[in-house]
């Protein structure tokens, strides 16, 4: 932590996460405990990351929060719920042999950017509360179970408090202690995993997720189904997967979770739409790539809006890249298509052409970011990359 005339200060990085079995409902909206346990896999946070510096001063008079450069209301009550989680752990360890206690009625600041657009369906929430917790437990001296923290602030955050293959437990206590994020596998387990985001939009949605699960926990007797029925036996299945790096059982099982995902929003009333006329395409892509070559080499998966996250082996992604090119060719920036990870240009064997790409819809696909499996939360000690200076203000705008 570093301190400047008084001021402590840290600034930490944090990852999005995919679920590949899917968290949607809640059984306590005020403590956010999930009707179903989940699971995800951790990007890597060189492609998507958030940043957040937290500082705490006594000259400070009130809590402030600035996202991607623009001021927002620090009252929100998950934002408060979290910064009071983090400061009654560190009171229960204070009772212990602090030395130097950071005083805890003191005001803080956070200041969050994004390298990614907010609420274009990437999971920012998710990113974004795993790293306010990571840093105000640093500024704090906080350690230990952190997820049941960042849970508070958005139920998938737990989950990006760890790095790898993640699994959250729906937990049974009603006051939430065993709601918990559990590395299944680290990072550095299935080194050939790959995955490629398809940004089909950049809008905001139309349903939040917060809003739409409630109205599906309200409505859906299928996701009632889905949630005591349906669940348990693929997360234990998709464990496995994941310990065998069985991709073949991995992708099937991805695709089918959020398949049956989107059918829980179909069968809620009124019906939510996540998916739009590019998702769809993009589903009947994958399907005829995996028929043509008789195995499942690409798996789709859609959270709460269109854009798909594809996972892949290492060797199926230049040939899938180029397969994505043809089939939704780039509308002005050729040379921006891909982000991320760089991938080797390939010709296609016209006989997948024929047989895989459809008539071609130029632009549906706005850009594509190849990304991996990556860490947890980090924290940042160069002083450079602080987002808030001296005086505890930010140091620059999105
Ligand atoms: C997931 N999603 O497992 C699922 C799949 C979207 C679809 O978790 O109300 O932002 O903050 O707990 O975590 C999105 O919901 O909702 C989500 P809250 P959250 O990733």
């Amino acid at each position: 932590m570093a301190e400047e005339r008084g001021m402590a200060l840290v600034t930490c990085t944090a990852p999005v996460n995919i679920a590949v079995i899917k968290y949607w409902g809640k059984r306590d909206t005020e403590l956010i405990l999930p009707i179903n346990s989940s699971l995800s896999v951790t990007l890597h946070q060189d492609q998507l990351r958030t940043t957040t510096t937290a500082a705490a001063s006594r000259d400070f008079t009130e809590d402030r929060l600035w996202l991607n450069g623009e001021e927002v209301d620090a009252a929100q009550p998950r934002l408060q719920a979290c910064l009071r989680e983090v400061r009654r752990l560190a009171r229960k360890r204070r009772g212990d042999d602090d030395p130097s206690p950071l005083n805890l009625s003191y005001k803080v600041h956070v200041a969050s950017e994004n390298n990614f657009p907010t609420a274009a369906g990437l999971a920012s929430s998710a990113a974004g509360y795993a790293c306010l917790v990571s840093a105000l437990a640093r500024l704090y001296g906080v350690e230990g179970e952190l997820s049941e923290v960042a849970r508070r602030g958005s139920g998938s955050a737990c989950r990006s408090m760890l790095g790898g293959f993640v699994q959250w437990h729906r937990g049974e206590r009603p006051d939430g202690r065993d709601s918990v994020a559990q590395q299944l596998a680290p990072e550095t387990h299935w080194p050939e995993l790959r995955v490629l985001i398809l940004v089909v939009s950049g809008e905001k949605k139309a349903v939040g997720s917060t809003a739409g699960m409630q109205s599906s926990v309200d409505t859906s007797p299928l996701l009632k189904y889905r949630a005591e029925a349906v669940v348990p036996e693929r997360l234990s299945r998709m464990a496995r997967h994941i310990q065998e790096r069985d991709f073949e059982g991995f992708g099937q099982l991805t695709m089918q979770d959020s398949n049956q995902f989107h059918a829980t929003c179909l069968d809620t009333f009124p019906p939510i739409f996540y998916l739009n006329d590019v998702s769809r395409a993009i589903i009947a892509l994958a399907h005829r790539y995996n028929a043509h070559h008789g195995r499942t080499k690409v798996a789709y998966t859609f959270d709460a809006g269109p854009n798909a996250v594809i996972f892949a082996l290492e060797d199926t992604v230049p040939e899938f890249v180029a397969v994505l090119r043809r089939s939704f060719p780039p509308a002005s920036n050729g040379d921006q298509f891909l982000r991320g990870l760089p991938v080797a240009p390939v010709a296609l064997p016209e006989e997948l052409v024929a047989a895989v790409v459809a008539e071609p819809v130029p632009g549906a696909v706005r850009y594509v970011l190849h990304t991996q499996p990556g860490p947890g939360p980090q924290l940042l000690r160069d002083p450079e990359r602080h987002l808030l200076g001296a005086d505890g203000l930010p140091r620059r705008t999105a």
